[in-house]
């Protein structure tokens, strides 16, 4: 960064394509891009930001503005070669590298100055542990809505590209909201304000809120580090995602709330770690994380509170979840590659996900699910005397059941298309999944019979793409998502399978009903 095209111009340097594209993202994006792209009213623009967007639809972006953004249209003042050479730009990586440490992390945070004094009752009328909470991409906007009534409450606009389920805190009153770009947005559900922000990373996978509602932990994959905060978003500490020696570092694939352990469990993607962070204040002291005492001159344990309790694995995890007992982290792992000539290079397929008691801290099953299980969407129900895991597949069309007591596979269940969700409720007969990553079947929604593990019914929206289902507090109605840009939120009657109201809205990504989350209903994520 930096380029300085007035010396480039005294020197004799050509002013070549990334010179010519730096001055031009001074210009004319660094205001609310930020000068090392680190985002700002926008989003950042850095490689890591940008994996999930192409560099043809950034081109579009640049020339013709983002739709109900600020993000305006650049194709009146720019040749059709600068915007070419600024969305060259913003995928080449910054250097130096980008930091966000500590003071950086706490610099950022804000504070509803009133957000002490807001009444403990909502503002509004309508069951708060019926409302439902929608994640609209399309123009990065949040709206509630009455489970009883299916109506918008209230519409604000989010941080840029939330991602993975927002936490709420354990009286339903507070919800957590994390954007791709780090920040964590607390939100008064009662009063209909934000209380307080701040940007824990640079890249955020995720966050959980503990199961005592006083503490909330980030995921990062940019820095290599996690971020402790307290309820209000003071930050408390930061983790280094390291190996014990520090000689490796990792990106954080995912953090959850394990509530009947009072912890945090956390999976690394690049390093073969479990972690498991205990916000338990009378936590057992750890020994295997040895920290030198040099007043003493002697090795001593870790605090167990907030302390690491690493298990080590053969291969690193993505996401992950829970048994019921959250005894177990049931986890994808990804493919091995064998480098070439690699003699030791596995003969068979890999599995491609396996069951960490966390109890006794290792590995206890491989689950032999091919494609790449989704497993942070994965559910759980009584089946036959015993209990089941169904997960949804991103690669193959089918959802995979699993015994949970042998850990052996129960049943592969064809759908029309490779998902990504699964959702059910304790009060339903169906799990409803999805096959938004198959263009054939993006349009079709299928309900399997937990009874039976047999295809009970299918929804289709033909030629649109339906995603997503969450059911209200009873179970009696599902919510979907009509995920297109001139989308909806669909309601079906859960039993009858009509629809029953159609909420127009852009693009609805996720939905998260109060109660079936502070609940942990069984067929919701966690
Ligand atoms: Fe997600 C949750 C990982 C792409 C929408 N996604 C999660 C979680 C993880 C994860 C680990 C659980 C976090 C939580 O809820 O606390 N997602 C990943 C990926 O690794 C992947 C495949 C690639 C990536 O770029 O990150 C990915 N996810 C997507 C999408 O493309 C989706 C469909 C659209 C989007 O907005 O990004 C998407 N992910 C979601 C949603 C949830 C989620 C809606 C919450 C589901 C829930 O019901 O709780």
């Amino acid at each position: 960064m930096g380029v300085d095209l007035a010396r480039a111009a005294e020197a004799g340097e050509p002013a070549d394509n990334s010179i010519r594209a730096a001055a031009l993202y001074q210009a004319h994006c660094a205001a609310c891009h930020g000068g090392q792209r680190l985002g700002g009213m926008g989003p950042a623009l850095l490689p890591q930001s940008l994996e999930r967007l192409k560099p043809a639809e950034a081109r579009q972006v640049i020339t013709h503005g983002r739709a109900a953004t600020q993000m305006p249209a650049f194709g009146e003042k720019l040749a059709a070669e600068d915007v070419q050479a600024l969305a060259a730009w913003i995928y080449a990586p910054v250097s130096p590298a980008p930091t966000w440490g500590e003071a950086a992390i706490r610099a950022s945070r804000t504070a509803a100055p009133n957000a002490k004094e807001l009444p403990a009752k909502p503002a509004w009328k309508a069951d708060p542990m019926n409302l439902f909470v929608v994640v609209e991409g399309g123009d990065h906007h949040v709206s509630l809505v009455d489970g009883d009534r299916f109506e918008v409450i209230h519409r604000f606009a989010s941080r840029f590209a939330l991602h993975g389920g927002p936490k709420f805190s354990p009286d339903g009153r507070f919800v957590y909201f994390g954007s791709r770009d780090g920040w964590i947005t607390k939100y008064d559900l009662w009063n209909l304000q934000v209380v307080a922000e701040v940007r824990a990373g640079l890249n955020m996978r995720n966050v959980a809120v503990s199961g005592d509602g006083k503490w909330l932990m980030a995921a990062n994959y940019l820095p290599h580090t996690l971020a402790l905060f307290d309820a209000a978003l003071n930050l408390v500490k930061t983790y280094a995602a390291t190996t014990l020696d520090g000689q490796a570092s990792s990106r954080v694939s995912a953090v959850y709330d394990a509530a009947p352990r009072k912890s945090f469990v956390v999976a690394l993607k690049d390093i073969p770690e479990l972690w498991e962070i205990s916000y338990d204040p009378q936590a057992e002291p750890i020994f295997d994380g040895y920290v030198h005492d040099y007043r003493q001159g002697e090795a001593i344990a870790q605090p167990g509170t907030f302390g690491i309790r690493r298990t080590l694995l053969d291969e690193p995890l993505d996401d992950f979840f829970f048994d019921q007992s959250y005894a177990h982290a049931l986890g994808a792992t990804r493919p091995r590659t064998a480098a070439p000539g690699d003699a030791q290079a596995p003969t068979q397929a890999p599995p491609t996900a396996q069951v960490v008691n966390l109890d006794i801290r290792r590995k206890i099953a491989e689950l032999p699910i091919a494609g790449m299980p989704h497993l942070g969407s994965g559910i759980t129900f009584p089946f036959k005397g015993s209990t089941v895991l169904a997960s949804p597949n991103l690669q193959g069309g089918a959802v995979d059941v699993i015994d949970m007591k042998t850990w052996r596979p129960l049943q592969r269940i064809a759908t029309p298309g490779p998902g990504f969700f699964m959702r059910s409720h304790e009060a339903t007969p169906y799990a409803w999944t999805d096959s938004m990553m198959s263009p054939g079947a993006r349009d079709t929604l299928t309900l399997i019979d937990k009874r039976t593990l047999q295809v009970a019914a299918q929804i289709r929206e033909p030629g649109r793409t339906l995603a997503h289902t969450e059911f209200t507090r009873d179970g009696r109605f599902a919510l979907v998502s009509l995920w297109e840009m001139d989308g909806a939120l669909i309601v079906y009657d859960a039993q009858t399978l009509k629809e029953v109201k159609r909420l127009p809205m852009s693009k609805p990504v996720g939905k998260y009903n109060v109660w079936n989350k502070i609940t942990r209903s069984e067929g919701t994520s966690h």
